[in-house]
């Protein structure tokens, strides 16, 4: 093996040290120190620096965070010390019951309190062993969990390594991994698009993206993660909750910053009322406030039921649901084939919004709610955001009532459909189904995808009833006259369109990509892979194994690519688009820049830089290709001044060499877009 020299060395730990600091500042401190694209480059650095010398790989690296290999299953992991659930109180009243449970025990102990929100994620536990994070595992059943360490290094707010001196040798963090409402909207709309059910809440998604196989797919995820609980060995806990939640900090992990100690049960009211209304503008999914006694040996001293510490307790906002009548359901055939059943309610008036629709989720739901015409069911906002049936009220069901059956058939086209083993998806796999066509037209057109302004839903369901388009490559042949004959179409308009699908041939290549409606490749994905693939006879002679490479891509996108193009009708489908003069070929990306932004320029550094330290600005320099020397000559082209500077600012002053801050240095070394 080749042997790095000490300068390599040097500079894979530099370059390391960066991209830590410049990840911490971004995801714990949320006060970022370094352009994305600076960032970008130092990592695409370290990465080739690692492929030629795997030796200076270190497990806390920040390129380890993204494994490569999907696994296969996931191992049980025994929890030394088992996650207990929490106790809920759904009222002030309920919660001030237990404040008198507790007192009885403790009747001399005072009552302060760490409030904490309580964040609507999927429970961690992590262990480090002398600082560096060996283990990530789910909660389980409270006793046993999963290990998903692989999964659990490609949160960006989870240190792989802890940060501090005279470390503990084990230390057990526990916390909240969540996604925040924005990216929980992204990944449900990307499901809708690629036919697959959406997730119900914000828990849901955090927690099935967690035992997802394949690290690269979590890590798109973007899950974040709150820390709530430090174990360390007997003799070394913290004194308070609160302590506790400071260490956590300086450890290195995000601490909810709205957590707040109280020193009576009327503060503890206070500030869950306050929360009540204000947990509307987080960016994240609160579900309660979580009230822990802070003093952590009167914690110990009352220590814990069968289920639940007795030192901390769950105040619940009450959940929005509502009783309605269920009228009919009906079931939606997506442009994959899924089928969604979705409930037909007596319209419901439900935390703002009048809902007169939930969706039932899939077969298996239906099955689980037991679900008979004319039933009232209860139905919510999940996660406050899509109204679902959450149950049925049987007492209420009027007598006689049937149970619905789920069809057997496809409701557009009467096909037998399919529910592959392990999916929760149904499907009509009729490839002339009428409903699949008029979906994958619409996508084709969506603003995403080809951009065919004028071509909507009802007009879309005109041309595939009239059977004037059976594919897309068909909208590329329809004539003024033909588009002139539909209702509400004049000559105008149809002319208008024509121009409109015309214009759409100019569209990129990554996006007529998109539009094929493959399933799993959302628009992220297709403009990923369509930078690799530059053109489309490469990407149909793509293996599996050539797409995983692609950063990004999972091997179950892998897998519905190769089999797309090995369908004859999806390869008559290109040649088609080919001859109507879709772009199905990519510029290929710009070649690196040759010159370096610094090549050539001498740099020295003197005082305190607003936020990098010495020597991260050093390599950052001689990333782009300058020098840095330690003093001040004749031959110096630039001073980088931070606050503090001394002699070198007076001398650089005297020998008339120009000052840099670290921002103008920042903006030089950045690559221009
Ligand atoms: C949360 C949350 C959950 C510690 C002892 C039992 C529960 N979802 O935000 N759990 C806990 O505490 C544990 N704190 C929280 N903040």
């Amino acid at each position: 093996m080749n042997q790095p020299t000490p300068d390599i060395q040097q500079r894979a730990a530099q370059l390391r040290s960066q991209l830590q600091a410049a990840s911490y500042a971004y995801y714990v401190l949320d006060d970022p120190i370094m352009e994305d694209a600076v960032y970008d480059r130092l990592y695409r650095d370290l990465q080739d620096l690692e492929e030629r010398y795997p030796q200076l790989v270190t497990p806390d690296s920040p390129t380890q965070r993204v494994g490569d290999t999907p696994a296969t299953r996931f191992t049980s992991i025994r929890h030394n010390i088992p996650l207990y659930s929490l106790e809920n109180a759904f009222n002030l009243l309920e919660l001030a019951a237990w404040q008198e449970r507790w007192q009885r025990l403790a009747p001399e102990a005072n009552p302060i309190y760490t409030c904490e929100l309580k964040i609507d994620g999927s429970a961690l536990a992590l262990t480090y062993e002398n600082g560096l994070l060996v283990r990530g595992a789910t909660r389980g059943d409270g006793t046993t969990g999963e290990d998903i360490t692989q999964n659990v290094k490609t949160l960006r707010s989870i240190p792989l390594r802890l940060r501090g001196e005279n470390l503990p040798s084990v230390v057990e963090v526990r916390g909240e991994a969540f996604l925040s409402l924005e990216m929980f909207d992204r990944i449900n709309r990307e499901r809708e698009q690629n036919g697959e059910a959406s997730f119900a809440n914000p828990r849901n998604a955090a927690a099935g993206t967690l035992r997802q196989l394949d690290p690269r797919i979590v890590a798109c995820r973007q899950l974040d993660f709150f820390a709530y609980t430090l174990h360390l060995p007997d003799g070394e806990e913290c004194p308070t909750q609160w302590d506790a939640l400071e260490y956590l900090k300086n450890l290195g992990f995000v601490v909810n910053p709205h957590r707040q100690r109280c020193a009576s049960l009327e503060e503890v009211k206070a500030y869950c009322d306050r929360w009540e209304i204000e947990r509307k503008n987080l960016p994240y999914m609160t579900d309660g406030v979580v009230i822990k006694l802070d003093s952590v040996p009167l914690q110990n001293q009352l220590g814990f039921t069968q289920k639940f510490p007795r030192w901390a307790v769950a105040l619940k906002y009450p959940a929005e649901e509502a009783p309605t009548q269920l009228v009919g359901v009906t079931v939606q055939v997506g442009r994959t084939g899924a089928l969604t059943p979705v409930a037909e309610l007596q319209p419901v008036h439900l935390a703002g919004t009048t809902v007169s629709r939930a969706t039932l989720h899939n077969r298996d739901r239906l099955v689980e709610l037991d679900l008979h015409l004319g039933d009232t069911v209860v139905i919510r906002k999940a996660g406050e955001i899509i109204p679902e049936v959450l149950r049925v009220l049987p007492e209420l069901r009027p007598p006689g009532a049937t149970a619905y059956e789920f069809p057997t058939q496809c409701p557009e086209c009467g096909q037998p459909v399919v529910k592959p083993e392990n999916e929760a998806v149904t499907r009509c796999v009729n490839s002339s189904c009428r409903a699949i066509l008029r979906g994958s037209i619409a996508h084709w057109a969506s603003r995403a995808a080809l951009d065919i302004d004028g071509l909507g839903e009802k007009l879309v369901q005109q041309l595939v009833e009239r059977d004037l388009v059976r594919s897309v490559a068909d909208l590329y042949d329809l004539t003024v006259e033909q588009l002139a004959s539909l209702e509400r179409m004049g000559a105008k308009s149809a002319e208008k369109l024509v121009s409109a699908i015309a214009a759409s041939t100019q569209k990129p290549w990554s996006r007529v990509l998109y539009g094929l409606g493959i399933r799993l490749v959302g628009s992220v994905n297709a403009a990923t892979i369509a930078d690799r693939f530059t053109r489309v006879e490469d990407l149909a002679k793509a293996t599996a194994a050539e797409l995983t490479a692609i950063y990004g891509i999972g091997v179950e996108i892998a897998r519905e690519i190769v089999a797309w193009f090995q369908n004859p009708a999806n390869q008559t489908l290109i040649k088609r688009l080919r001859s109507a003069g879709l772009q199905l070929q990519g510029a290929a990306p710009p070649p690196a820049a040759t010159t370096l932004p610094l090549q050539g320029k001498t740099f020295v550094i003197t005082g305190t830089l607003p936020t990098l330290k010495r020597d991260e600005a050093k390599a950052l320099i001689q990333q782009a290709g300058g020098k840095v020397t330690d003093s001040v000559s004749s031959k110096t082209d630039y001073l980088v001044a931070g606050e503090a500077a001394g002699s070198k600012l007076e001398k650089a002053k005297k020998l008339g060499v120009p000052q840099l801050s670290e921002a103008e240095l920042l903006e030089w070394v950045s690559p221009k877009t």
